[in-house]
């Protein structure tokens, strides 16, 4: 029912996980000025630690990314989340719930990685909600429907794994291990997308319709979801000279088309694309590019849902100023206590 694209893309997985404790077990022989230390490590595919001294620009657009990758699956979490309370059954309620926790798990993972590079969550969470750093364009698009939640699944966590994959194999140790660890997780992300397509496309008319409307609405959101155009990416070049990005922008959004042309053929829906088709020379599908104008907008703050994300996001966020204080509190007397005690068994 799957198709056979998912296999492969756990196998990559696999395969980045192997590859990252070989090379931890090879020496690069120290010697020679710093930034020649570091280029090293990074030509022998080793990992970059955080106690290891790296290049200031490559500490800051690892921040950068780190910190959007987390603040997209926390924001993420709000246009899955409107459906909840509303999935057909206590079953797909049940497994939407698990979805939503695990992209707040994969939040923390993320922020902790982040961390390691010497910035504070506190700080992250407070540029995101000033508006100083970004997330995912696409979780500025409405969820209308149920069906919207299985074509986040098939589409958005498929463009997410396709982009994630090559992170796992990233030079900064933290970031990798963090992201074999979530791609494991979206894997089941996206076939749980797929099978509420599948459900509803093998359904009744109006069902079906409601599949068809939901993927012509993510479609072309999930595509721009790689960045800009190769020749508008104004980080790819540096990015892939330190192993951070393995791939360019355009090069894994043609993965993701050429992957989903096969799944949607055995979901029995239609791609919106009028333009799309085989192409023998280049072997791969030709497609219509996204609108990467609209892609601007959203990131400026334009998209449908920007508004209501950052003033729901800025709402929990001080609702939740107890329970950090409370936290706060209970560690201290915690550690206080602690402290006491060692002193009484030195006397
Ligand atoms: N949205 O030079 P590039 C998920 C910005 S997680 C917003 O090409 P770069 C799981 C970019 O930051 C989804 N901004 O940038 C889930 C830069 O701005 P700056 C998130 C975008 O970094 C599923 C400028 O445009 N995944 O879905 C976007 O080399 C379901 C120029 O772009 C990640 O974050 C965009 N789409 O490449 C959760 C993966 N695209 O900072 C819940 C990690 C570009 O100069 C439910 N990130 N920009 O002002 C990456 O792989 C990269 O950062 C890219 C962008 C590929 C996103």
């Amino acid at each position: 029912m799957y198709g056979n694209d998912f296999a492969p893309l756990l196998e990559q997985v696999d395969s980045a996980e192997r590859d990252l404790h070989a090379a931890s077990e090879r020496t690069v022989e120290p010697g020679g000025e710093l930034q020649e230390y570091f280029d090293a490590i990074v030509a022998a595919d080793q990992k970059i630690e955080p106690r290891d001294w790296m290049p200031e620009a490559y500490r800051k657009t690892l921040i950068r990314q780190i910190a959007q990758h987390a603040h997209s699956e926390i924001i993420g979490m709000q246009p899955e989340g409107n459906w909840i309370s509303r999935a057909p059954t206590l079953k797909r309620k049940a497994i939407l719930l698990a979805k939503v926790q695990d992209e707040a798990g994969h939040g923390l993972y993320l922020y902790a990685a982040a961390e390691t590079l010497g910035i504070s969550r506190e700080e992250l969470v407070e540029m995101l909600i000033e508006g100083r750093q970004k997330y995912s364009s696409i979780f500025n698009y409405p969820t209308l429907t149920w069906a919207d939640i299985g074509a986040i699944g098939w589409l958005v966590d498929g463009a997410a794994i396709v982009n994630q994959v090559p992170l796992c194999r990233c030079s900064y140790g933290p970031y990798a291990r963090a992201m074999i660890r979530i791609c494991k997780e979206e894997s089941f992300h996206q076939r749980q997308g797929y099978e509420i397509l599948h459900t509803l496309s093998h359904g009744t008319p109006a069902q079906r319709e409601m599949a068809q409307d939901a993927v012509n609405r993510w479609w072309y959101p999930s595509l721009a979801m790689f960045g800009p155009p190769d020749g508008d990416s104004t980080h790819s070049e540096r990015s892939m000279a330190w192993k951070i990005k393995r791939f360019t922008n355009d090069e894994l959004r043609q993965r993701f088309v050429d992957m989903c042309v096969q799944q949607a053929g055995v979901l029995g829906l239609e791609l919106p694309d009028p333009g799309l088709r085989w192409n023998d020379e280049r072997g791969a599908h030709d497609y219509t590019q996204p609108d990467y104008d609209e892609l601007m907008r959203v990131i400026k703050g334009e998209g449908p849902c920007n508004r209501q994300r950052m003033a729901h996001r800025r709402r929990a966020y001080e609702d939740g100023a107890w329970v950090r204080e409370a936290a706060q509190k209970h560690a201290e007397k915690k550690a206080a206590r602690k402290h006491a005690e060692k002193k009484a068994a030195r006397v």
